[in-house]
This record gives structure tokens, C-alpha cells and sequence, in this order.
């Protein structure tokens, strides 16, 4: 069949004949449960049709587990720790210590005897939606020929491991590259939700538990009544899957929706207004994740619009939500002036977070979460971690990533993320002096938080390809390998999702594992260095393609300060805009200093002359020229080496993936002269080895 990328990583190739009879034929599945929409269901109806497609067999399902039956032959048994028939196995006594302990989501993956005969194949879940975690996980082993070991536990590193989608109702997604909304259309929720529960699949397959379906952007006519109805059938497709739902709300909806005067958060009519939707929303969703705002950002209305404050903003959904469950606010902290002047060399929107969230870390009420970008500025090629996460101790956080590649090359471009997000969770904030790694406050280990974690905005279109590329799908697999374990290896994770996704040769797993690998700092090199940022197009907002001019004089502020003699935003709190100290002591002095800013950052934090030294000896310009060769010749190379895997691959994904690496060799070529024309203009110096200004 045509491999046209709908089944992404989860295609279940067989396994060769001589693999594949290592393994026990499987002849019965018993999966624990009495409801059809259980995720413990669903994973036994998964695991029949991935002992198929792999090996071939033919499993019954059964959803009793007898004891008094003998079982002929491997049996696999599926269920919760609490449905497990634990006296059936004495083998597995010890085992139930392991999964009481297990934390919401995990499971346990084993294999034992039965009645001292046949192997039997055990996924214990500490939930349901663990249940299904693990069979998945026995069939992605088996997918990439890892036979499960004897006995495995797994946990979470965090709770909330979520997307975010920024589909608008007239199906059009915002920086979607990927063709319409697999949700959305003509202003109503779709019919036909297939591609919901494919994507729920998919999600499940790497843990994520919930998704907001609706963009931050959000209009009021998602909550008019045949909406919220199609919210339910959004939510009825994706909870056998395990997954959640949860909306995004536009503040004046009491206004625009409701007819009212204000949307004041303080007025009795507003309250009410709200209660009486989130009343409406649960009868349709009952298990409803909460609400996701975006508020006094980018023109977008919210509490300061009332001349109310951003806490009493979000406690007014927070206290709509709370009579009905667990149901959360996630407050978006991405709230800054974008009509900001450059002449003063003081502003900095870098600094708007901590500044707008200030003193309001003891007023939200418990059920508020932050929800904060991880970089200060933009989802840039290079930042610090946002200094917020090292300001809210007592209101909780969420981490928020992105999928979407905004500014890495729209899906046009390979660019592989899980390097750049360990550069994140792997930095230490030293909060009070102490060791405080992004990923520990995330996780909720740093302050005791019990509900915290992850989101990520991914922009799945209607393309077959979900992203509108096979390769960047390895960012939607790892980004949930890291919200589960945020130390994983990063060339390990997109190894497995390549085996996963184009199968077992071991040419083809090296050569994506390489390009992937290379890909990040590859568009780095090419895209803006030293921390500039990535250096497209601002003004226009496409924020695709090279264009350096653009990254200053705009109001969104952000800058570059590029002039004749000097580059670089001066954040210091001596000369500049003060935002390294937002940062704790420790890592304001290291930011501080410019002795002590690592290179890659040293233009975010520091405004110094095109001739300044870098520590590896090279000027700042001299390194923007070499770095933007050296990127755009690696890219070259990478049409060249996936030649190398013609015939490896089925053709089709082979020739457009080649079309894809083509084009950003292509592409690469224009960011590179582009750039490097630009500065040269600007500063007017000479490229030592005689390239630049020179075609
Ligand atoms: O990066 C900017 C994007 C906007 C987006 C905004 C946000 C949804 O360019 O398209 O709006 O961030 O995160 O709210």
C-alpha cells in the first residue's frame, strides 16, 4: 500500500519471518474492563491489531479473566492494578508494591507464568489510561523487534502533558502548514471526526492526556449551543484514547456573545454569565480539562481592559470551573505591550512577563495555572529559559513548547527540537540558591506541586502527513517522550520514532537519527547566531524566511539593535534593560557578565561591537559569516545523504521527503546570503576568507 504518513509512527510494519517467530504465539488477549469507551478496551482492540500487522497472529479479546481456564497458549492480560486478578499470579505478589507506587498514568509491563505454564504477557496500569499506556508501549517494542522485558515500570515525570491547538472555527489553524483543521469548519465543530480519533491514537501511543482544541485566538462563537455540542463529540472521540479536552475562551464573549454591557470580571452579571457556560460546557464534557486564556495580549481584551488585575482575570474562570471537578485555569503568561518604542533603551519585552505577573503569585486561586512560554521572547531558535518559572513558587506551572515550527522552518524545513528543549529543562535557575533545574519545577519536584507539566502547540493539519512533512513528526513523538521522561537521550528518542515510523534498517535508522541530530544547529547556524533570534520576517508576520531588517523598528519588540559598529540587546542591569536580573543571583551574575554569557547567548544579553572576541577567538562578525556558510553547506549535505536511502524506503515517503530536503538546501542558500549581505552592508567589514559581498 501507499505509505502516505496517516499512521506516522504507529504503522506496526511486520516484523521478517525470522524475527518474528521469536516471539510466542499470542492466541488470547484479556483486557480488563466491562465499558466499550474505556482506554483499557481500546487497548485491547490495539494490541489485536498490532499482533497482526506485526506478527501476523490472530488474537481473541475476551474482557474476563477465568482462572479456573487453562491457557493453552501466551496470553496477554490487560487491566488496572485495581481489576488485576492478582491471586491468579503468586509470581507477581512482589510486583503490586512496584505498582501502588506507580504515579497517575504509569504502568507496569511484565511478563510472568500462568499456573506454571504458559507465558503470559502482563500491563498492569495504575489508571486506565496507564493500562493503555503500556500495551502501547509493548507493541512499540515489539514494532522495533525489543522483545519486553521481564518486568518495567514506568511513571510520569509530570501530570499535565498536553497540547495546544490553534485551529480556528472557520478551519483555518493559525501558523497551521499543514492544510484546514482537522476540527474545525464553516464555524462549527466537523462532522465526520476520524481524523480526531487517529489523532488521539497517536497521542495516546506517547502518553499526551489532553489537548485544547481551539486557538489561544479564540472567538465567542465556540460556546453558542450546537457548538458545545460538537465539543461533546470531540471529547466522546478522544476519551477511549484517554484524552481530555479542554477550550480556549475569549474574554468579551459575555459582551459579543451574551449581549451584556461588560465583561468587567468583577460584575455579578459577567460571574453569572460564566457559570452558566461552564454549566452548559460540563453537561456536554464532562471530564472537561478547564480553560486555557489568552488575555491583554496582542490585542486580545482581558481583566486590565476593566482596569481589573490579571489574577482576579483568572480567578473569575477558575471559580466557574471549580464546583464542577478538577476542571484548571491555564492563564497564559504571554501578556506584553507590542506597540513598544525602540528609542527607549529600556524597554524590553523580554521583560513583560515577570513584570505583568509580579506580586500575584499568593492571589490566583489554587486552581490557576501559568502557563508560560519557555523562552522570554518567542519560541526563537536560541533563548534563556523564561526567568518567570523561577518567580511563581505557590502557583503552579505549565511549560509551554512548540510543535509548530513557527520560526524553524514551518515544516519546510528539518529541524529536529528535542535538543534545543533539553537546553531548556536542563538549565539550572539555582532558585534560593539551590539546584533548580527547569524540568524539576516543571515536574512539580522543585515546590511540591502535585498538578503541573507540559504543553506544546502542534498544528496537525488534514494533510495525510499531519504536519505537512514525515520528519517533523519526529517533534510531536518526542515531545511526548519528554513531558513523560525529560532526560531522555535525544538521539535515542528519534531513533526509536524512526524505526517506529520507516523500519528497522539500520542505514535508514542512522542516517535520520544523523540529519535530525545535525538539524537544529544546522538552522541555527543559517537562521541567526549568538542569540539574535531567529532573523525573519517580523513586520509581516509570516515569521518565515530571512529577513534582518525586519528584526528592528517593529513594534513586537523584538529587536537586534543592529547599527554601524555594534549588535545586540543590552539586558544588563548596569547599562541595559535590566532583564538579567530577573533571573536568581546565581544566574544573573553569570548573565550579567558578559566574561561569563556563553557565546550562543551573548546577543541576548549584551549589545557589543561587530569586532568584540568571542571566546572562540572569532569576532562576532566573522563568526555571523562562517556560521551562516557552514550551516547552509551542512544543509546541502542533507539531499545528498537521504539519496543514500532510495530503494531503503518506500518510494513515496522517499521522494517527498527528498523534495522537502531540496528545498531547504535551496532555502538554506537565501537565509545564508541574505544575512550575511545585509551585515556586511551594515557594518562594513570584510569577510576574512573574501565570500561575502563577493557573488
Ligand atoms: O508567536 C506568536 C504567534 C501568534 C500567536 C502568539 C501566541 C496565537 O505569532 O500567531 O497567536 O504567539 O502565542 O499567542
Amino acid at each position: 500500500p501507499r505509505e502516505n504518513g496517516l499512521e506516522a509512527w504507529l504503522r506496526y510494519a511486520s516484523l521478517p519471518t525470522e524475527a518474528a517467530k521469536q516471539y510466542p504465539r499470542y492466541t488470547n488477549i484479556v483486557a480488563l474492563t466491562d465499558s466499550k469507551s474505556s482506554p483499557v478496551c481500546t487497548a485491547g482492540k490495539e494490541v489485536q491489531d498490532g499482533l497482526k500487522k506485526i506478527l501476523n497472529q490472530s488474537a481473541n479479546i475476551r474482557h474476563k479473566f477465568d482462572p479456573s481456564e487453562q491457557l493453552s497458549s501466551s496470553a496477554i492480560v490487560v487491566g488496572t492494578q485495581d481489576d488485576f486478578p492478582w491471586s491468579a499470579f503468586p509470581s507477581l505478589q512482589d510486583v503490586k508494591n512496584t505498582v501502588s507506587s506507580l504515579k497517575e498514568d504509569g504502568f507496569w509491563l511484565g511478563t510472568s507464568t500462568f499456573k506454571d505454564e504458559a507465558q503470559t504477557v502482563v500491563i498492569i496500569g495504575q489508571n486506565e489510561r496507564g493500562a493503555l499506556y503500556g500495551a502501547m508501549e509493548f507493541l512499540m517494542r515489539l514494532a522495533q523487534n525489543q522483545p519486553s522485558p521481564a518486568s518495567y515500570a514506568s511513571s510520569p515525570s509530570a501530570p499535565i502533558r498536553w497540547i495546544n491547538q490553534w485551529d480556528n472555527l472557520d478551519g483555518s489553524i493559525e501558523r497551521g502548514y499543514a492544510g484546514p483543521s482537522i476540527f474545525f469548519k464553516d464555524g462549527a465543530v466537523l462532522d465526520d471526526l476520524t481524523r480526531v480519533e487517529q489523532y488521539a491514537r497517536l497521542m495516546a501511543s506517547v502518553r499526551l492526556n489532553g489537548i485544547v482544541v481551539n486557538n489561544v485566538n479564540s472567538h465567542c462563537n465556540l460556546l453558542n449551543p450546537s457548538n458545545l455540542k460538537g465539543l461533546g463529540r470531540i471529547a466522546d472521540a478522544m476519551r477511549p484514547w484517554g484524552v481530555r479536552i479542554g477550550v480556549a475562551l475569549y474574554f468579551d464573549t459575555p459582551i459579543e456573545l451574551g449581549g451584556l454591557k461588560t465583561s468587567d470580571p468583577l460584575d455579578p452579571d459577567v460571574v453569572a454569565f460564566w457559570n452558566d457556560i461552564t454549566t452548559q460546557l460540563y453537561e456536554n464534557v464532562p471530564d472537561m480539562l478547564g480553560y486555557l486564556i489568552k488575555a491583554n495580549s496582542e490585542g486580545q481584551p482581558g481583566p486590565l481592559t476593566y482596569g481589573r488585575t490579571l489574577a482576579e482575570g483568572a480567578n473569575l474562570f477558575a471559580r466557574a470551573l471549580k464546583p464542577h471537578g478538577d476542571g484548571i485555569v491555564m492563564y497564559r503568561a504571554f501578556v506584553y505591550n507590542h506597540h513598544l518604542d525602540e528609542s527607549n533603551w529600556k524597554n524590553d519585552r523580554a521583560n513583560a512577563a515577570v513584570e505583568f505577573f509580579d506580586g500575584l503569585d499568593d492571589v490566583f486561586d489554587e486552581n490557576v495555572l501559568v502557563q508560560i512560554k519557555y523562552g522570554p521572547i518567542d519560541f526563537q531558535v536560541r533563548e534563556p529559559p523564561s526567568p518567570l518559572l523561577a518567580h511563581l513558587r505557590r502557583t503552579r506551572t505549565i511549560i509551554e513548547f512548540q510543535v509548530a515550527q513557527e520560526y524553524m522552518g514551518q515544516q519546510s524545513h528539518l529541524c529536529y527540537l528535542a535538543p534545543l528543549w533539553r537546553t531548556i529543562l536542563d538549565f539550572d535557575l539555582r532558585i534560593d540558591g539551590e539546584p533548580s533545574l527547569v524540568k524539576d519545577v516543571v515536574s512539580g519536584e522543585r515546590f511540591n506541586w502535585k498538578y503541573s507539566g507540559y504543553a506544546a502547540v502542534v498544528n496537525v493539519g488534514n494533510d495525510s502527513t499531519w504536519l505537512g512533512s514525515h520528519l517533523a513528526m519526529s517533534n510531536l513523538y518526542a515531545y511526548g517522550r519528554y513531558c513523560w521522561e525529560p532526560s531522555s537521550d535525544e538521539a535515542a528518542v528519534v531513533s526509536d520514532w524512526a524505526r517506529l515510523t520507516f523500519g528497522l534498517n539500520p542505514t535508514v535508522v542512522d542516517t535520520i537519527t544523523q540529519l535530525s541530530m545535525e538539524s537544529w544547529p544546522t538552522y541555527e547556524n543559517y537562521s541567526g547566531n549568538l542569540g539574535i533570534q531567529t532573523l525573519c520576517d517580523i513586520v509581516k508576520t509570516c515569521h518565515y524566511g530571512p529577513s534582518p531588517a525586519a528584526m528592528d523598528g517593529n513594534g513586537w519588540g523584538q529587536w537586534t539593535r543592529a547599527d554601524a559598529h555594534a549588535i545586540g540587546m543590552d539586558r544588563t542591569v548596569a547599562t541595559g534593560t535590566g532583564f538579567s536580573g530577573q533571573y536568581p543571583a546565581e544566574v544573573a551574575k553569570v548573565f550579567e557578565n558578559i566574561e561569563t554569557t556563553p557565546d550562543e547567548l551573548l546577543l541576548w544579553f549584551h549589545h557589543v561591537p561587530y569586532t568584540h572576541r568571542l571566546k572562540s577567538g572569532k569576532t562576532v562578525i566573522q563568526h555571523f559569516y562562517d556560521a551562516h556558510y557552514e550551516g547552509a553547506e551542512n544543509a546541502q549535505t542533507f539531499p545528498v545523504r537521504w539519496q543514500a536511502l532510495r530503494g531503503l524506503i518506500d518510494d513515496h515517503r522517499f521522494q517527498h521527503i527528498l523534495f522537502h530536503l531540496t528545498y531547504q538546501a535551496g532555502h538554506a542558500l537565501v537565509w545564508r546570503d541574505s544575512v550575511n549581505t545585509f551585515y556586511h552592508a551594515k557594518c562594513g567589514i570584510a569577510d576574512e576568507r573574501n565570500r561575502v559581498g563577493n557573488h
